[in-house]
């Protein structure tokens, strides 16, 4: 898989690294081939460069827009080195071969970022350079493309340890760069006519999002929407095949990745679990030893705002738990798989729809998560932090019992998928009350009290079923306050990330109420 490189041709903008680069080359031997200005450098620095003029025996013309559009050039790039047809060709018209393309573009981003004229951006649309980064990363099997001097390093390594020759995963990985490159310089292009013409620019593009579909309307009835792929073999939501119902919604896309990715932070392989997610918040979560006993004790947490929500499950969806999950009104499940007999039973409810997933994702793999602002997006990695893998350290005196500790672990791993600030009180494996996305963790703490009490009443009881409860905050207590709500709630036991400046008092209120108090060292704010 070595090809040994006889012939560079060298055209770049920016001329960083260039001659030490170059003198590397032709201490290999390497012919050098180099456009106007990239040989003028060379050839100021003392090394022996020819005139891509010379090879084409076409003068570069019109301003520079025509310099490498030539048969010679893309022919020595394209050519098949062991076809005989293409050999052949060759020697008809005295083509020779390149071996690799050292090439940067016109600077067209920095035009634009500096505010430059309309047709000095123009100019700067490389037309020649994005043509040979593209015929030679086609040509990869034969031809290396370097588009980055930030390569150069890794490249003269290569040389060095080849004797002057590249390696075919070398040159694989530089062609999927070199099509990166251009996909990007091709999008800046158009955003910015999008910009010029007055057009909102499609950032989507800008990151190689694929349509999907056209949505009927977005998060509200006046605003236009699409679903966008962005190509990640991820079990969920976009990957998911529909089995029935009504096209999927803006909102229920979104309710049902946020439903489907909780769900995956249990193992189906170590118990069945569901959750039920409104507005992109879980308001009920439960394990069980069957999807059915999961979904009852999750719908058990809040039935009232589980009315029209989103269920996702871990484990094959079967006939008991669809019995049950018909029976109030459900805008989606999403499930790894069905059997017959639960297809067939959610087949009478026309307009609920099925989605099926394949697989449930893995909950620690990397990945990335987007979010607009305006003007741009924000890219991250996926927090992919698992309680399993964290170091818990009690730092109360009491330590929690083995049966808190369980159900600690289990309010850790759902109120990393609620909304910050986050409060979640659980008790056997299952939410009793969630406390989301309100701007001080005191209210959150007073509001997932507040529901575990309408969850008691709901269900016919006189205590609040945070009574003996565990609690989770997503982020530390930074008073004393909201741990005593949840005291005052009836929490035995708490699981936090710790790391107040005021933990020590946080500590001491929690000693004074004899409760048991783990740390994670990990946050898990979700915005
Ligand atoms: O104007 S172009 O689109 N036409 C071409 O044929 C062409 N060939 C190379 N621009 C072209 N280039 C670009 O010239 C390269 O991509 C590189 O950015 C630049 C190097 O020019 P010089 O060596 O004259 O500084």
């Amino acid at each position: 898989d070595l090809r040994h490189v006889a012939r560079a041709l060298i055209s770049v903008s920016d001329k960083t690294g260039l001659v030490e680069f170059a003198r590397v080359l032709a201490t290999h031997g390497v012919e050098l081939v180099s456009t106007g200005g990239t040989r003028k450098a060379l050839a100021e620095a003392g090394l022996a460069v020819r005139d891509v003029a010379d090879l084409t025996q076409f003068p570069e013309m019109m301003d520079g827009r025509l310099k490498t559009l030539h048969p010679k050039v893309h022919g020595g790039l394209l050519a098949i080195r062991e076809n005989p047809e293409h050999e052949a060709a060759m020697l008809a018209h005295d083509i020779r071969p390149i071996d690799l393309l050292v090439v940067n573009l016109y600077p067209f981003e920095s035009a634009i970022a500096k505010g430059a004229p309309f047709e000095e951006c123009v100019e700067n649309i490389d037309i020649g350079g994005p043509a040979m980064i593209r015929a030679a990363s086609k040509n990869h099997d034969d031809v290396a493309v370097v588009v980055d001097s930030d390569d150069y390093a890794m490249l003269v390594e290569e040389l060095a340890a080849t004797k002057g020759a590249t390696r075919l995963a070398t040159r694989r990985r530089l062609a999927q760069k070199a099509f990166a490159r251009t996909a990007a310089y091709d999008a800046a292009i158009s955003n910015w006519f999008a910009q010029q013409l007055g057009e909102a620019s499609p950032p989507l593009r800008a990151f190689g999002g694929r349509l999907a579909e056209p949505m009927r309307y977005g998060e509200n009835p006046h605003q236009s929407a699409g679903f966008y792929l962005t190509g990640e073999k991820r079990p969920g939501v976009a990957t998911a095949r529909q089995i029935q119902g009504k096209q999927l919604s803006y909102n229920n896309v979104n309710d049902t990745d946020a439903a489907f990715e909780c769900v995956a932070e249990f193992d189906p392989a170590r118990t069945a679990a569901v959750v039920i997610v409104k507005h992109s918040n879980p308001c009920g979560v439960a394990e069980g030893a069957t999807l059915v006993e999961a979904y009852a004790k999750a719908l058990r947490c809040d039935p009232m705002s589980a009315f029209g929500g989103i269920v996702a499950v871990n484990r094959k969806l079967d006939a008991d738990a669809a019995r049950e999950i018909v029976k109030i009104f459900t805008e989606v499940i999403i499930a790894p798989d069905a059997d017959e007999e639960s297809i067939s039973i959610i087949g009478a409810k026309k307009n609920l729809r099925l989605l099926l997933t394949g697989g449930v994702p893995d909950a620690r793999a990397a990945g990335l998560t987007y979010r607009s602002v305006s003007g741009g997006f924000l890219a991250q990695s996926r927090d992919s932090a698992v309680v399993d893998e964290m170091t818990l350290q009690i730092v109360t005196k009491r330590q929690p019992t083995a049966e808190e500790l369980a159900d600690l672990k289990f309010a850790f791993r759902v109120v990393k998928h609620v909304k910050s600030n986050a409060i979640v009180y659980a008790k056997g494996a299952a939410t009793v009350g969630i406390g989301a996305g309100q701007m001080s963790r005191v209210d959150s703490s007073r509001i997932a009290a507040h529901k575990a009490q309408e969850a008691a009443r709901a269900a016919g009881l006189t205590t609040s079923l945070a009574k003996g409860a565990v609690v989770a905050s997503d982020a530390f207590f930074p008073f004393a306050d909201g741990l005593l709500a949840a005291a005052e709630a009836g929490a035995t036991a708490v699981i936090q990330p710790g790391g107040s400046m005021n933990d020590k008092d946080v500590i001491a209120a929690a000693d004074a109420q004899g409760l048991a108090m783990v740390f994670t060292g990990v946050r898990h704010f979700r915005h």
